[in-house]
């Protein structure tokens, strides 16, 4: 039976042999449900990208749309930041549109995982699509947490113990620490999801930013059931 592991910080996946493996990819506030919401609205591709300039060049080069967020704010000079509503606005249309992005902690995620054989990017947004494309492929499964900064991030793990009680019947997901953890986080969550993560130290830090409105679209689940932003190359 494949494995299924969590890794609680990219600062820890030097640990962990992402080869041959499925990697989710989660920053569930917000960068990966920002990212689902954008394709979900019909962003037709995604670079994620780890710095600004980066973001800036491939913006020009491909001439797309650019979100960018530091420290959870919008960054300076860009189209977006990383509000989910930012691509939800009919003002601002962004079906058609390719688009790169570069937040603090989740595009560096996805970078970091590229070691992976498949990579796809997991929120609640898009459980469902994530628990089905890693029981098709049948490896086994790294689900990386993007944490703030290096640390451990509350909302991340309680999203992997929902991602593994999903795959439990597929894969063993109790011979790791990492993975029991998240079950029994998500187990304690699951009553009042939103109650729950209330306490976390991001949601402390988007509300005192006047982002609180993205904590409660983050939190649905299967918004987008059908929605997989999966890597090929140097694109989602
Ligand atoms: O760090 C990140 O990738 C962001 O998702 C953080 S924030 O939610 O935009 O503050």
């Amino acid at each position: 039976m494949p494995k299924l592991d969590i890794c609680f910080s990219p600062e820890l996946l030097h640990l962990y042999p992402l080869e041959g493996q499925t990697a989710v990819i989660v920053d569930i506030l917000r960068a990966t449900s920002t990212i689902v919401t954008a394709m979900a609205a019909g962003v037709t591709e995604v670079f994620p990208v780890a710095t600004l300039e980066e973001c800036r060049a491939l913006g020009q080069q491909h001439g797309c749309l650019t979100a960018a967020e530091r420290d959870g704010l919008p960054a300076e000079g860009f189209d977006l930041g990383n509000s989910p509503f930012g691509f939800l606005d009919d003002a601002r249309p962004v079906r058609g549109r390719a688009l790169t992005i570069s937040t603090t902690n989740g595009t560096l995620a996805l970078q970091r995982s590229r070691a992976a054989a498949a990579i796809v990017v997991g929120a609640f947004l898009n459980l469902s699509a994530v628990a089905e494309f890693a029981r098709r492929e049948g490896r086994d499964v790294l689900i990386v947490c993007a944490g703030w900064k290096g640390q451990f991030c509350l909302e991340d793990t309680v999203f992997a113990g929902a991602l593994a009680e999903a795959l439990q019947a597929d894969f063993d997901v109790r011979s790791s620490d990492a993975a029991l953890a998240g079950l029994h986080l998500w187990q304690q969550a699951r009553p009042d999801l939103a109650a729950y993560l209330l306490q976390s130290s991001h949601v402390r830090r988007l509300n005192s930013l006047e982002a609180s409105k993205d904590f409660d679209f983050c939190l649905q689940i299967d918004r987008y059931a059908t929605v997989l932003p999966r890597w090929h190359e140097d694109r989602l």
